[in-house]
């Protein structure tokens, strides 16, 4: 029979459109790509009243990330720790306005993983050059830990490790690429997690580098939804 068997083997293999990393954590393939231009130029207007810069760790050592912060509050790193501020340590002004398209991004994404009502009120952008790096952590700093976390990724490739609720458990690896969301909360809020020293390469729209944007409730409990 011919015309039968063929469409089956020629059928292109589809990549999952969502990937379970928990019973409460998921990564959204490509969720965030048709938003992409929306997230750039909101990125350009963060970036001109808080430009990049390379925070220092409480131990003394220099990120190998660069940052910047947008929303309400936004996380900072120095000698003193980590904390949330509501203005730019830099300048001392607030931190720029969170844009509402990347506001509702993160919601509809957050609600894609089964977190209804997102509302976040802090977004940690990080830039990665070839050899940056995030060593294996957990998000503590929030006092709403009911909130799930949104993380989208621009740019280059890069491997995300995501651990257990204990520093020593195994971690598994998933690669993130342009466009990608991992949505992780409820049980698995706590996990340890971190990305692997990017590799060189050029991204055609992002260029020599990884831009990540991770939203968060930072400061009190979400907004109550009066539902109907
Ligand atoms: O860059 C990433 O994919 C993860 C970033 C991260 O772990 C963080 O901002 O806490």
């Amino acid at each position: 029979m011919p015309g039968v068997l063929p469409d089956l083997f020629d059928a292109p293999v589809q990549p999952p459109a969502r990937v379970a990393l928990g019973e409460q954590a998921w990564l959204l393939r490509g969720f965030a790509l048709p938003h992409v231009e929306a997230l750039r130029t909101a990125l350009r207007t963060v970036l001109r009243a808080a430009p990049w810069r390379q925070m220092r760790t409480p131990g003394g050592y220099t990120m190998s990330v660069s940052t910047t912060n947008c929303g309400a509050l936004g996380w900072t790193s120095d000698e003193q720790g980590y904390r949330y501020t509501p203005r730019d340590p830099l300048s001392g002004q607030p931190w720029p306005a969170l844009p509402a398209a990347l506001q509702a991004l993160a919601a509809r994404a957050a609600a894609e993983a089964g977190f209804d009502g997102f509302a976040p009120d802090a977004c940690l952008i990080n830039r990665y050059v070839p050899g940056a790096r995030m060593s294996l952590h957990q998000d503590k700093n929030e006092r709403d830990r009911t909130a799930p976390i949104v993380s989208v990724s621009l740019g280059l490739p890069a491997v995300f490790l995501f651990g257990g609720l204990e520093r020593t458990l195994p971690t598994a690896r998933y690669g993130l690429l342009h466009g990608d969301v991992v949505v992780w909360g409820g049980v698995d809020r706590m996990r340890f997690h971190g990305v692997l020293p990017l590799r060189p390469g050029v991204h055609p729209v992002v260029g020599e580098q990884r831009i990540n944007l991770t939203f968060r409730r930072a400061g009190g409990a979400q907004p109550l939804h009066s539902g109907g």
